[in-house]
């Protein structure tokens, strides 16, 4: 069990520990921050919230910019002064930063100057924003502030340091709560007995710091073990590959459709530096992890993870690592499979996942605290199967089951069925409303470039992989899959109408 002193700051936590001059963040361009130059920066943003901008504790500061050394000395520095961070995606529009505004009651905001404008438009009443990287001398790293360490503000373990938004893939955001001990928890529970990392990791990959899966694999897991991470403003496979190769990356976190996608252009990359690949987010086909470990030889780690808590909690680590299965519960974290009234399912049959373990959902404000939180148990909202061995293996989103003529069919299994297929490179299935089978199969596919879109093909391409019953009656070719800010499928999207 974890235990940690009723007093703590997380952030003061996060830095304390390497020598001065060991490299904690380092970019594509810039010189590399080295230790002793982040605990300065983050001390001197420190002083400028709580001296100029007058933020006391408790004070919710909104966090909105790309993935810099910046954005995360901003981050450690709220947290430092004893402050509420609140973090939000630079892709979020202002309707939506609005929302999140007022649900969480923020009154102070550090800004990106290249991502002001939407925040500035939404217009939100008694914001004051400050930016940071421009040339206004009132941008917050042109102003004078004492050069002094600070002392950390005596936060208690469970006071609060951290909103994060989440709007699943549809709906009004919901704002979780997590408290200091929880965003050392994530790196005492997932990390160390899944990563393992060692001081001369170099950490790196795509989620933005404004979901917790990279705020997690960026900034907390690196800074805990005192390794280093490569933050990227532009993390798409194109980018990664190069990045990847020129900094001798070793820990990677992404989600499976860049695992997918970096599989075809991997020819002329050196990634012989990786240890560890992570893949979350959504589901990982076993198709994607047998090509990612035949091409490279590493066995990418799944793992499932929430918003709701904070990071991942069912996984596997090394030889234990299987292909088609999420894994086990991580050291920490308890998980079991039940039905909708809460009693467990036997091994081998589907049911509702329900988690608990050191960080638990707290909505702010929020209803469905009590639809996700039943009987202490966290139910995720996922289909799973407890295999007798005790591995977990997901079949899909509990609202993604779809009933064909009395069959219940996963639409991730049909998915993995159609990734299999030499020219697709992702798909997602959906149910649509039919009079006489209450639900037909309809799928839809990307191509990869140059590929034929040969629908008969490939319908009898999944009818050979697959009970027909399976088979999708439709498959409709996309140029993209519609996706959430934080790239999770939105299949809501796909159902009803047919073309998006
Ligand atoms: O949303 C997810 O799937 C997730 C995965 C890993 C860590 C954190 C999150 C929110």
């Amino acid at each position: 069990e974890l235990r940690y002193p009723e007093r703590l700051n997380c952030a003061a936590e996060l830095l304390h520990g390497p020598d001065d001059d060991r490299p904690a963040f380092l970019t594509p361009t810039g010189e590399p921050w080295t230790y002793g130059e982040l605990r300065a920066r983050v001390d001197r943003i420190a002083h400028l919230l709580t001296g100029d901008l007058g933020v006391v504790p408790g004070n919710r500061v909104l966090l909105r910019g790309p993935t810099t050394p910046w954005l995360a000395a901003c981050w450690l520095a709220v947290l430092k002064a004893g402050a509420v961070a609140v973090t939000v995606l630079a892709q979020q529009r202002p309707h939506e930063l609005g929302t999140m505004c007022e649900i969480a009651r923020v009154r102070h905001a550090l800004c990106d100057i290249r991502a002001v404008d939407d925040l500035a438009k939404a217009e939100i009443s008694g914001l004051r924003i400050t930016t940071y990287g421009g040339d206004a001398p009132d941008d917050l790293l042109n102003r004078p502030a004492p050069g002094t360490p600070y002392e950390a503000v005596g936060t208690a373990a469970d006071d609060v340091a951290l909103i994060a938004f989440t709007s699943g893939t549809t709906g009004r955001p919901k704002g979780c709560m997590h408290f200091h001990r929880d965003v050392l928890a994530i790196a005492d529970t997932f990390s160390r007995h899944v990563l393992k990392p060692r001081v001369d990791d170099v950490f790196t990959g795509s989620p933005p710091l404004g979901f917790t899966f990279g705020l997690g694999g960026l900034v907390v897991f690196p800074l805990r073990a005192g390794a280093s991470a490569l933050l990227l403003e532009q993390a798409g496979p194109r980018q990664l590959l190069p990045a990847i190769a020129r900094h001798r990356v070793s820990v990677l976190f992404t989600a499976p459709t860049a695992y997918r996608a970096m599989l075809d252009e991997l020819d002329g990359h050196d990634v012989s530096s990786l240890r560890r690949c992570v893949s979350a987010g959504e589901n990982l086909p076993a198709a994607t992890w047998r090509a990612w470990h035949e091409r490279t030889g590493v066995r990418v780690i799944n793992g499932i993870g929430a918003t709701e808590l904070l990071h991942i909690f069912i996984s596997a680590a090394d030889e234990r690592i299987r292909p088609g299965a999420t894994g086990v519960p991580v050291p920490g974290w308890h998980a079991r499979v039940q039905d909708a009234d809460g009693r467990p399912v036997p091994d081998g049959q589907p049911g509702l996942l329900a988690v608990r373990g050191p960080v638990g959902c707290r909505y702010l404000a929020d209803p469905r605290q009590r639809e996700y939180v039943r009987g202490g148990w966290n139910i995720t909202g996922d289909t799973y199967v407890r295999e007798p061995d005790g591995y977990f293996r997901y079949v899909a989103r509990a609202d993604d089951m779809i009933i064909s003529a009395g069959y219940n069919i996963a639409g991730p299994e049909v998915e993995d069925a159609l990734l299999r297929h030499p020219d697709v490179l992702e798909a997602a299935v959906v149910g649509r409303p039919d009079d006489a089978r209450g639900q037909v199969v309809v799928a839809y596919a990307v191509l990869k470039e140059g590929a034929e879109r040969d629908a008969g093909a490939l319908r009898g391409f999944v009818k050979s992989e697959l009970a027909p019953y399976k088979c999708p009656r439709e498959l409709v070719f996309l140029e993209a899959l519609p996706r959430t800010a934080t790239g999770k499928l939105q299949r809501f999207r796909l159902r009803g109408a047919g073309v998006p």
